[in-house]
């Protein structure tokens, strides 16, 4: 075991990847804006500098801990040096704190106050931009940007998309699109996961919460919510409660006290999705067609393949994602005026996911030309409003969803995590209910962490060779082997967020590893706490085929087309 003095304490070290790990492991919460473990190491923000006994300063990210270091994190050179680098990026920055979004979650904004800088002795010379407003779910403001280069990386390494870059140098060192085109106008599949990694409100979800105080404060409109499996396991936390736990139950009560007339669960269309992909992938694998059958429940992967892997769009299940099912079976149900009661219905979908707000929009999606879901909040907006309203939320009781749509079986629940769609799906191709039915699907190679897995389960004599990756470098790279005859596989299930919804783009920032894998945990232990784990065994759900989906399966439930 090789080990360094940090601080004047021994500490031991493994395998640690820089001296920056060494430090945090230490228990010192060295300050960083640029490094990420999941992302490479750049090195641009200097602020995580330390200095060794001979007084030679140096990024502790970019340095490889070495048996034998002597290491100091907090002398005088370098509080002083960590200073001033805080409020030169300060100087070059936007400083509308009060109103900015990021407000309180912004870690420049929180350095400023932890490293004790109060003034500002420089004049902002950097000339004004104009922000981009063109994605429906992101708004880029290049006056917060401090080129820490987060979101080119996010973007490139994890995404594999390359929609954002460096351009020209020195003072004027700015990141946009290549040639400063609007971002819709690139391949960006609006994931987010630029956001999550910017640390200041250079890059920010597009809020629309003022559509639904809107709706709320109207006495002729009925406003129904649906809420998606990855949201209640990552709100608690923000209120001091459990990190990761669901707090479903919170949430409908919170919902119902904002004035939401009906709180719906999204993994109920989930269970609806899985009767529906399942069908369509048991036709596909007798008439040995279209397959590999692509998922089609994350939007930011039906836009990379619709963009980028055209020939394969014929693949992509025709199947609506459960948001935009459940948004049009609500829409279908109070068209009856007889449920309508003279009131307009305004559909709001609160998701981990800003890329659903694209889909929201998506014509292809909608219902006799219709928009089904009307507004999409993402967690961070539902976590703002209910601060907004003034609920204290640790305290208030757990609640019930609404019927006659509002219980999701397990298989539904566990859609958020990366892996939860297909092991729905196994459920759902097996007729045996059984506890060991259910623990030998957990155990096939569906679950875990990692981006690209693949296993193959036996279907009554045909052996079904299955993919779940999350992230869309590792999509890419799984088509890629597809593409070239490399891989062959019947059912690929693809989430665009590393490690599934859990993850989305529209999900509170700043969650580490214990973070994702607890919110993982919190959706497995939501499914081994409900009765019922397969989506055909849920009684909401046959009633609605008999009932309200009678004839009606395709219309409502299936997308026309992705041209
Ligand atoms: Fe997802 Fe889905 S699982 S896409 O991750 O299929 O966003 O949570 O709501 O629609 O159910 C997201 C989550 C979500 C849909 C479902
Ligand atoms: Fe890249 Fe996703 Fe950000 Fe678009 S939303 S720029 S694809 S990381």
């Amino acid at each position: 075991m090789s080990h360094m003095i940090i601080d004047g304490r021994k500490v031991e070290f493994t395998d640690e990847k820089n001296v920056l790990s060494v430090i945090r492991k230490a228990g010192i919460n060295i300050p960083t804006l640029c490094y990420h473990s999941e992302l490479s190491t750049f090195g641009a923000c200097r602020l995580c500098t330390v200095e060794d006994d001979r007084g030679k300063m140096f990024a502790s990210c970019s340095e490889e801990p070495r048996d034998g270091m002597v290491i100091h994190t907090n002398s005088g050179r370098i509080r002083k040096y960590r200073k001033l680098i805080v409020e030169l990026l300060l100087a070059a920055h936007c400083r509308d704190c009060t109103t900015c979004v990021k407000s309180g979650e912004c870690v420049l904004q929180e350095l400023a106050h932890r490293l004790g800088v109060e003034n500002v002795r420089f004049q902002n010379t950097r000339e004004q931009r104009e922000l981009d407003l063109s994605s429906p779910s992101l708004v880029r403001d290049p006056n917060k940007c401090i080129l820490c280069g987060n979101c080119v990386r996010a973007c490139e390494e994890l995404q594999g998309i390359g929609a954002l870059g460096f351009a020209f140098r020195g003072t004027e060192a700015m990141v946009m699109p290549a040639f400063d085109r609007k971002i819709s106008t690139t391949d960006c599949v609006n994931c987010g996961q630029c956001r999550v990694f910017c640390p200041t409100g250079a890059i920010s979800i597009r809020t629309n919460m003022d559509e639904v105080w809107e709706a709320l404060a109207d006495p002729d409109v009925r406003v129904v919510a649906q809420v998606a499996p990855a949201v209640r396991v990552a709100v608690g936390d923000h209120y001091g409660l459990t990190k990761g736990k669901s707090v479903m139950g919170k949430i409908v009560n919170a919902l119902h006290l904002m004035g939401f007339d009906e709180v719906y669960d999204t993994s109920f269309s989930a269970d609806l999705t899985i009767m529906e992909e399942s069908a369509e992938f048991l036709d596909r694998i007798q008439k040995g067609e279209k397959l590999p059958l692509l998922t089609s429940c994350c939007p930011a992967w039906v836009k990379f393949v619709t963009d980028q892997y055209k020939d394969y769009i014929p693949n992509l299940s025709t199947c609506r994602s459960p948001q935009g099912m459940l948004s049009a079976v609500i829409k279908e149900y109070f068209r009856d005026p007889e449920h309508a009661q003279g009131k307009k219905t305004v559909m709001v979908s609160i998701m981990p996911c800003t890329a659903k707000k694209a889909e929201a929009v998506r014509p292809n999606s909608f219902t006799k030309g219709e928009q089904d879901t009307d507004v999409v909040i993402t967690t961070t907006e539902l976590l703002r409003m209910i601060d907004n309203f003034g609920l204290d939320f640790a305290v208030l009781e757990p609640e019930a969803c609404d019927m006659p749509f509002g219980f999701g079986s397990g298989g539904g629940v566990i859609f958020g995590v990366t892996g939860g769609v297909t092991e729905a799906v196994l459920r759902r191709l097996t007729n045996d209910h059984s506890k060991e039915a259910m623990h030998e699907i957990a155990e096939s190679g569906v679950r875990g962490e990692e981006g690209i897995k693949e296993f193959s389960v036996d279907y009554q004599g045909t052996e079904i060779k299955i993919c779940v990756a999350s992230g869309l470098a590792n999509a890419r790279k799984v088509m890629d082997q597809v593409k070239n005859g490399e891989k062959e596989y019947h059912l690929i299930e693809i989430m665009a967020c590393r490690r599934g919804c859990i993850m989305g783009g529209g999900q509170p920032t700043r969650a580490g590893d214990r973070t994702k894998s607890l919110r993982a945990k919190g959706l497995y232990n939501a499914d081994n706490t409900t009765i019922i784990k397969k989506s055909d065994e849920n009684p909401l759900v046959q009633e609605l085929y008999a009932g309200l989906l009678k004839g009606k399966e395709h219309e409502l439930l299936h997308n026309e087309s992705y041209e």
